[in-house]
């Protein structure tokens, strides 16, 4: 692999004058306009502000399989993970290789022009084997890659027109050259950066000072707000967070700067592109602790990479990164020293103490006591706030099974069972009510049933996320459709899937609507359980048998599975 003196060209490679800009958003009106996903947004602006320099736009074939197999740019140049536009089979039919597109964030404005020089079919199975080192989807990059990401990339370099906006903590935000101009201002030289995507604690503090007294540097906290893992703790709490914890460090010797970077939790890979960010970023020296941007266990319960891989993998290209790596060991608290000790510091005969990730979640998730050794007391507060217990969260219980199953009927018991309780505001989304208003427009082909309840999802989300509780009752005979809904109503409260399990010779023999006759009779078209697939929940967290439970009963069973998971009271 080749090795650069000065390798990176810490420029904002892209960015243009005010006429250019002007030009280029006249032209950008003659294009073909791709609406960016949210993570290439992160991209693009880490493109644009030279973040991901020496990268000048999304890379091509070349650069991508040289990246996929040799861990470097065609050219030889050390560059650890894939950064390409992925598009949908329909938008690449539309293009052809010369033409330039308008890269566009959410809101339609334009960020960039691409030239494209390159478009093709990723191998999807060998870049997650290469790349992440394994197929299994419960890694979180796996699984965009699989099942979010489109089938296409394209390839190019980029003309810059704007960066992306943000409102958020404006004055924490600093492009790579804003941020080495601000260090050169105060004259730091030797700065460490901490890279996190988790609330401070006090090991943290602890470990990172040290890091910073041990390399005679100062210390930049340097958290992606951009895109971490799904679940974790929203960018706002975080935030929050971290300017609390900032208060605990010497006045002068840190900073604080938020990264609009899309993680993929790739591991020792991401812990070099880590590396490369942070050097464009004007610092010298980076903490990579225990399991460095891991994305947790795979699918049967062990850990995707080793807990010291990415330490491993950096020391190979130390060379080549001109960035230094400062290897941390797992911190834990030793009582009678009363103070944070690194694994290999600790003797055996010396007791220690850790709360892990997943312990503090259940102790935050049921309003348990949080030690003082382990975190700050504003901290806890921020994180009370937003990860109430779970009898102070929203939830959905969201009812799946066939057309005459009984959904509307246990829902409609459940919803006065819960407005009783009046805790907490209380919505129904009912199948039927659904069609009328929301997806009055649908009809019952795979496409719009799965729109239909997309949109049943993103209600709910919302209504969860308020802390409301939204009770949903359409049929959602596709299990992947189901699963997104999930995914997506659990980074914001409870979800609770109800198969409501009722044969359907007693949904035809009860036929209360008539229609499967209908349907049996060919006037209705696509019928589920008669013309068209249901498919029956993998994992739901209650099933009610109906030939057996009478709908009172029924929703009775769900108030207790609530109050087994401690969503009620
Ligand atoms: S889906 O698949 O989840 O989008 O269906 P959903 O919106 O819940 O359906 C609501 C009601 O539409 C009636 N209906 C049909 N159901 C299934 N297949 C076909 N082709 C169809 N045409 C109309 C049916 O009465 C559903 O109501 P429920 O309450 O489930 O009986």
């Amino acid at each position: 692999m080749s090795h650069l003196n000065l390798p990176y060209q810490n420029e904002l490679v892209n960015l243009i004058d005010v006429n250019q800009k002007h030009y280029l958003k006249k032209q950008s009106a003659n294009l073909l306009d791709w609406d960016l996903t949210a993570r290439q947004v992160c991209d693009l602006e880490l493109l644009l502000n030279g973040a991901f320099s020496p990268l000048q736009g999304f890379m091509s074939e070349a650069d991508y399989l040289s990246v996929v197999t040799n861990m470097a740019l065609s050219n030889g140049v050390l560059w650890p993970l894939p950064i390409c536009l992925d598009i949908t089979d329909e938008f690449a039919k539309k293009i052809t290789l010369g033409d330039s597109i308008a890269l566009r964030d959410p809101e339609g404005v334009v960020l960039a022009i691409l030239e494209i020089n390159s478009k093709w079919m990723p191998d999807k199975e060998v870049e997650a084997q290469k790349v992440f080192g394994t197929t299994d989807e419960v890694h979180p990059a796996v699984d965009y890659l699989f099942n979010k990401a489109g089938d296409w990339y394209l390839g190019g370099h980029i003309k810059g027109i704007e960066l992306p906006t943000h409102y958020d903590y404006k004055a924490l935000r600093d492009t790579p050259k804003q941020l080495r101009d601000k260090f050169e201002k105060v004259g730091w030289q030797n700065i460490v950066a901490f890279q996190t995507r988790n609330p401070l604690h006090k090991a943290h503090q602890e470990l990172t000072f040290r890091a910073a007294k041990d390399a005679q540097a100062n210390l930049l906290i340097h958290p992606v707000v951009g895109m971490t893992k799904p679940g974790d703790i929203d960018h706002y709490s975080r935030v929050r967070c971290y300017e609390h914890v900032l208060k605990y460090y010497p006045e002068q010797t840190t900073a604080l700067s938020l990264l609009p970077m899309a993680m993929r939790m790739a591991g020792p890979r991401e812990a070099l592109l880590h590396a490369i960010i942070r050097k464009n970023y004007g610092c010298s020296h980076i903490i990579i602790g225990r399991d460095h941007a891991g994305p947790g266990k795979n699918s049967e319960g062990k850990d995707f990479y080793g807990p010291y891989d990415a330490q491993e993998l950096f020391k190979k290209h130390q060379s080549e990164l001109g960035i230094k790596m400062i290897p941390f060991q797992k911190v834990s608290y030793v009582p009678e020293k009363s103070e944070y000790l690194p694994s290999n510091e600790i003797s055996p005969e010396m007791a220690t103490e850790d709360i892990s990730g997943t312990e503090l979640k259940r102790r935050l998730r049921q309003g348990l006591e949080i030690p003082t050794w382990f975190s700050y007391p504003e901290v806890i507060k921020e994180l009370r706030k937003t990860k109430p217990a779970r009898h102070k969260q929203g939830f959905t219980v969201f009812f799946t099974g066939l057309s005459g199953s009984g959904k509307s009927t246990i829902a409609n018991a459940l919803l006065v069972k819960l407005l009783e309780m009046g805790d907490r505001p209380v919505t129904l989304l009912d199948g039927d009510i659904v069609r009328k208003n929301l997806s009055s427009e649908l009809g019952f082909s795979k496409e719009h049933r799965n729109l239909n309840i997309e949109r049943i999802g993103f209600v709910a989300s919302e209504i969860t996320k308020n802390r409301g509780i939204a009770i949903c009752a359409p049929i959602a005979p596709y299990e992947k459709t189901r699963r997104q809904v999930r995914e997506l109503i659990n980074g914001y409260g409870g979800y609770i899937e109800v198969f409501v399990n009722t044969p359907l010779e007693e949904c035809e023999r009860r036929d209360r609507k008539g229609l499967y006759a209908k349907a049996r009779a060919g006037i209705i078209k696509e019928f589920t359980g008669i013309s068209d697939p249901y498919e029956i929940p993998d994992e739901p967290e209650l099933v009610i048998p109906t030939l057996e439970t009478s709908p009172d009963n029924a929703a009775h069973k769900v108030i207790l599975k609530l109050e087994q998971l401690g969503y009620i009271k």
